[in-house]
């Protein structure tokens, strides 16, 4: 669809575009002490969990972490962290701070959120945290969703995710239906994947209809990321409802006055 842009300012013309064209957008973190709060803070966890101090060195910690954790050992490990930052005071504001103008921008200002961060870890070599290509879209979410993306490391390489451009995702599209399996489609379209190189520090903001995934960690380090997906409160709801998975984080006044108003009896209630 054709967007009107004529209102639009200069940066949100340009980063409308950027989105359209590529898919994705990545820009420096809006809120970097609240970025290193949440770095922080879970690395935090994962030290208490494995009986450990607070690091130092909070990144180079998360890198390193397959150094103490086992592939059986990883899961656990993943779902301490992932309860106890999602129940951490502040968590969630400090996530959306990250990317709220870019949000802003390409989603609208009344905004829903998922209500639980997702918190994914790769380490070198493992199979077992693998997200096959798949575009969210297909599985029960809405279309009129994004994914805000955050690494609490650098993410490049194999170590990446990666995501099928919008013009070659329309192309395959059609017939997703026809391959076999994902191992057949990913065949057809490797060569057209782009990978998101990312450092600790920025954040991407990605269309999850398009075709995205990972493969086995290469990379001698370990990813953490953390992936969240946001919507205009008043769009269209798919498998994810709102106040269930979703909750609105910036409702404006003249919906909340909107939605609590009552006619007066007598006023076109027949
Ligand atoms: O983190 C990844 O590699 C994939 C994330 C993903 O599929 C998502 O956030 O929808
Ligand atoms: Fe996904």
């Amino acid at each position: 669809m054709e967007l009107n842009t004529e209102f639009l300012t200069d940066e949100e013309r340009r980063l409308t575009s950027e989105f359209f064209d590529k898919g994705y957008v990545i820009r420096d973190a809006e809120d970097r002490p609240g970025l290193d709060r949440i770095q922080t803070l879970v690395a935090g966890i994962a030290a208490d969990h494995l009986g450990l101090d607070a690091p130092s060195d909070p990144g180079a910690f998360l890198n390193e972490i397959h150094t103490r954790v086992t592939g059986q050992t990883l899961n656990d490990l993943r779902l301490t962290v992932f309860n106890r930052m999602n129940q951490q005071e502040g968590f969630r504001r400090d996530y959306f701070s990250q990317a709220r103008t870019v949000l802003g921008m390409l989603v609208g200002n009344e905004i829903a959120m998922q209500r639980r961060v997702n918190l994914s870890i790769q380490m070198p070599d493992d199979d077992s945290s693998i997200l096959p290509v798949h575009a969210d879209v297909l599985s029960g979410d809405s279309p009129y969703e994004v994914v805000q993306w955050t690494p609490m490391v650098d993410c490049y390489g194999t170590k990446a995710m990666y995501i099928l451009p919008p013009k070659r995702n329309q192309e395959v599209q059609d017939s997703l239906k026809n391959y076999p399996d994902a191992d057949a489609l990913m065949e057809d379209i490797r060569d057209d994947l782009v990978w998101i190189e990312i450092a600790y520090g920025q954040v991407m903001v990605f269309n999850q209809n398009l075709l995205h995934g990972n493969v086995v960690n290469a990379e001698p380090e370990t990813r953490w990321s953390m992936n969240c997906r946001y919507k205009g409160v008043f769009t269209p709801y798919a498998d994810k409802r709102l106040g269930e998975f979703f909750e609105p984080i910036t409702l404006r006044p003249a919906s909340a006055i909107g939605i609590a108003y009552q006619l007066p009896g007598g006023f076109r209630d027949a």
